[in-house]
């Protein structure tokens, strides 16, 4: 950490915020100093908890005064290193800063502290009888500031959008200790810049995320679950055509074989088909009366004449319906104990077919030993590639294998148009690939940008810029 404060920054800090929960303690220093990555070893000087917005305020002046870095840290399951304190920075941690500040059944928002968990703005919705419809599979451990500052996505971007469509204000520290109380819930508001989308994806390189406003929607109506077993890319996309033209979609997922493989071994799950197929999809719809339900057969009937579809299952009740969903959602902790080295890419949904027969002819060609995971959201164009790390091969050994694997795959990906992370960030582990994503251009914009927001450069040094 060049020209940073770490030793005696606890010291430091110590003295200009005295009510400030600041831990050195070596098993906090572990957990709060990473995310769910294993390839760098957490090593933080501190892990501060602030329990207020006054608190942070002092933190971040006292931060940018002595030049201490900062790390930001919420429910600590970010997939790209983006929280992970390797070099002696202070966590800062929003666990202490779990109210719920306010809903307005007008407005339709909730606002809460960062540190709220998304699982328990969803319950919230619930109890109103509204919906938040950002869901994913960590959503029990993940926090609100954190799903902002990564832009969270989830199963059902293809009916509702990101995090970003959800935000309808943000309160901001920046590096300059000043609070930016960004759109403040409304819905229409033409008077300049809305800095509230540079904070959203920003992953906390910008400023720290206390406060949002949230957007809570209509209650979903009830639904049903397809489990669709498919030949190949081409057949999968003529059935995700036919079913978003035919029904109500609110979510569209894929998975391979492994996965199956490997989600069947992991959660001890049964057969989804009778029949094996190299290809799975999980398509979820509105289905509030049997006339949706035999829409829903006619389409299916129809992409098996067609000859798109091998075999199928319907959900008949909601416990069928979570059940087939644990064959999805269960798929990232099923194999994250090898661990896999996760490539998160996105390319235009047309393009799907054509890039994962490249990518595959790419796997081929420079890693046959490897073993490649492949799962995601189709119905964005998000393809999540989980390369295994084979049991005989050290970890260092097996990281700087994927690295020549990821530059093959940007270099794949960019050329056609694609992104190098969809939904998980740059963070740590991408960096050194962001001229993959950007032109020296929009990078240069991008730290001009940081600078005027983070002068001093104390959040997240090292991620993404
Ligand atoms: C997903 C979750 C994390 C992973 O399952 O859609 O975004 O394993 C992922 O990539
Ligand atoms: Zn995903």
């Amino acid at each position: 950490m060049v020209n940073f404060k770490t030793s005696g920054a606890t010291d430091a800090l110590r003295r200009a915020c005295p009510e400030l929960r600041l831990v050195t303690e070596a098993g906090v220093l572990a957990s709060h100093g990473r995310d769910w990555t294993r390839f760098r070893e957490p090593a933080p000087c501190a892990v501060a908890f602030p329990k207020s917005v006054q608190q942070v305020c002092e933190l971040v002046a006292c931060a940018s005064a002595e030049r201490i870095p900062l790390v930001p840290s919420g429910g600590r399951t970010g997939l790209s290193g983006g929280a992970v304190a390797a070099h002696g920075e202070v966590v800062v941690s929003f666990d202490r800063m779990r109210r719920v500040l306010d809903f307005d059944p007008i407005d339709r928002t909730v606002t809460v502290e960062a540190g709220v968990v998304t699982a328990a703005v969803q319950e919230l919705a619930r109890t109103r009888n509204l919906y938040y419809p950002v869901s994913f599979a960590s959503e029990g451990s993940s926090q609100i500031g954190g799903n902002v500052a990564t832009n969270a996505g989830g199963i059902r971007v293809l009916r509702y959008g990101l995090t970003r469509e959800q935000v309808a204000g943000l309160k901001v520290v920046t590096g300059r200790g000043e609070v930016l109380e960004c759109n403040r819930g409304l819905v229409k508001n033409a008077s300049g810049y809305d800095l509230r989308h540079l904070f959203i994806g920003s992953e906390g390189t910008l400023g720290l995320v206390v406060e949002a406003t949230l957007r809570l929607t209509d209650p979903p109506l009830p639904s049903k679950v397809m489990l669709l077993g498919v030949g190949g890319m081409d057949a999968l996309m003529n059935v995700f055509d036919t079913l978003r033209a035919d029904l109500a979609l609110t979510a569209f997922e894929f998975f391979t074989d492994r996965a199956l493989h490997y989600v069947r071994a992991g959660l001890g799950l049964p057969k989804p088909l009778d029949t094996a197929c190299p290809l799975y999809v999980i398509a979820e719809f509105d289905c509030p009366t049997g006339a949706e339900e035999d829409r829903a057969m006619a389409s299916f009937e129809r992409c098996v004449q067609q000859n798109w579809l091998l075999d199928g299952v319907i959900s008949q009740n909601d416990r069928q319906v979570a059940e087939l969903w644990r064959y999805r959602e269960g798929i990232s902790e099923s194999i994250s104990h090898f661990p896999p080295y996760k490539n998160d890419l996105s390319v235009t949904i047309s393009r799907v077919p054509e890039f994962l027969q490249r990518m595959d002819e790419l796997v081929d060609e420079i890693c046959p030993d490897f073993e490649v995971v492949w799962y995601g959201h189709i119905g964005d164009g998000n393809l999540h590639m989980n390369i295994l790390k084979p049991g005989a091969m050290e970890l260092s050994e097996f990281e700087s294998r994927s690295h020549e694997i990821s530059e093959k795959t940007y270099a794949l990906t960019q050329s056609i148009g694609g992104s190098i992370s969809a939904e998980h960030g740059i963070g740590l582990l991408k960096r050194p690939w962001l001229n993959r994503a950007h032109s020296a251009a929009e990078i240069e914009m991008m730290q001009g940008i940081k600078n005027v927001f983070d002068p001093a450069g104390i959040f997240n040094p090292g991620k993404l810029l």
